[in-house]
């Protein structure tokens, strides 16, 4: 069975400019922008710009150079926020939801970047 992607989710709109919004960060394959609901003073949506509907999709089928990218906008989005403990900040975490089981409401692929404030344990 192959993945199956629904163009018409949030995120694909705002990638097409269709909604808009913030974004914090943009590179030739990935974007992000703030959550809506913030759950931390800091927290932001790191999305691909193509269409995966979740992690496994991604990195099953997007190429090397996307996932590379993807990967390293993480990284640098949590440097450039003052995030990261190696360069002054107090860590941060990330969350990426799949499918009913891991509560996933926008079938596509987001990472959550929550910091500023601390997490706490992993409780559901
Ligand atoms: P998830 O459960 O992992 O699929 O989380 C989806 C997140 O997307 C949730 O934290 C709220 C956020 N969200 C939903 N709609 C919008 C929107 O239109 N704009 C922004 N910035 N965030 C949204």
């Amino acid at each position: 069975m192959g993945y199956t992607y629904d163009d018409q989710n949030i995120f694909a709109k705002i990638l097409r400019g269709e909604i808009p919004s913030t974004p914090v960060f943009e590179s030739d394959h990935t974007m992000a922008f703030p959550d809506i609901s913030p759950q931390k003073k800091v927290h932001i949506l790191v999305i691909p710009k193509g269409p995966y509907r979740c992690y496994d999709h991604f990195v099953m089928e997007a190429s090397a150079e996307e996932q590379l990218d993807f990967f390293r906008s993480v990284a640098l989005i949590a440097k450039d926020m003052g995030l990261c403990e190696e360069h002054g900040g107090n860590g941060y975490r990330l969350a990426s939801n799949s499918g009913a089981n891991g509560h996933q409401e926008v079938p596509h692929l987001h990472v959550h970047l929550l910091g500023g404030e601390a997490c706490g344990p992993l409780t559901s």
